[in-house]
């Protein structure tokens, strides 16, 4: 066993399981809509193993001027909109959250590299408890809208003309 195996073993003993080894994230990508776009989002299933309720409150990268986390929702004609949430995201104890197509996701707004299918974004998940967790998300420009969100907004929305241009991207 090494010196640093020994620390963890006993960092694993003397302490309760730390609120960063709780969350985990899992089935990450990201996509813009055209290979011009200038903005692009994330979508990844965020679960809390832990016993207690966290918080996504924020998240950050490198390649855009700014990320946010955003959701959509349907104004008074029903046209979807999407909208910045600054106080995040609950993720339940026990539980986990999606940031899906047509849901909430991570929104990159002026992006300052063009995304290509199979390119990686590193990107930090800031949590409440957790702290930040970096991740590195692959472009995948292939995925398929699967989710129930996505088809019902693909329904309501009817074109994209909704959006407004600079918060433009595909679900
Ligand atoms: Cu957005």
């Amino acid at each position: 066993m090494t010196f640093t195996q020994s620390l963890l073993c006993a960092g694993a003993i003397a302490f309760a399981l730390p609120a960063w080894a709780e969350i985990s994230v899992s089935d990450a990508y990201a996509r813009v809509s055209t290979a011009m776009s200038t903005s692009g989002a994330a979508f990844l299933a965020i679960h809390n193993s832990g016993p207690e309720e966290d918080r996504l409150i924020d998240v950050k990268s490198a390649i855009a001027a700014r990320t946010e986390l955003h959701t959509h929702k349907a104004d008074a004609n029903g046209m979807m909109q999407m909208l910045h949430v600054p106080e995040g995201f609950p993720i339940p104890a026990g539980g986990l959250h999606l940031l899906e197509r047509g849901g909430d996701h991570v929104m990159f707004m002026g992006l300052q590299q063009r995304l290509a299918h199979g390119d990686t974004v590193h990107l930090t998940l800031v949590f409440e408890k957790a702290g930040e967790i970096e991740i590195d998300v692959p472009v995948d420009l292939e995925r398929g809208t699967v989710s129930v969100t996505g088809a019902q907004m693909q329904t309501m929305q009817g074109a994209p003309e909704g959006m407004a241009p600079q918060h433009q991207h595909q679900n």
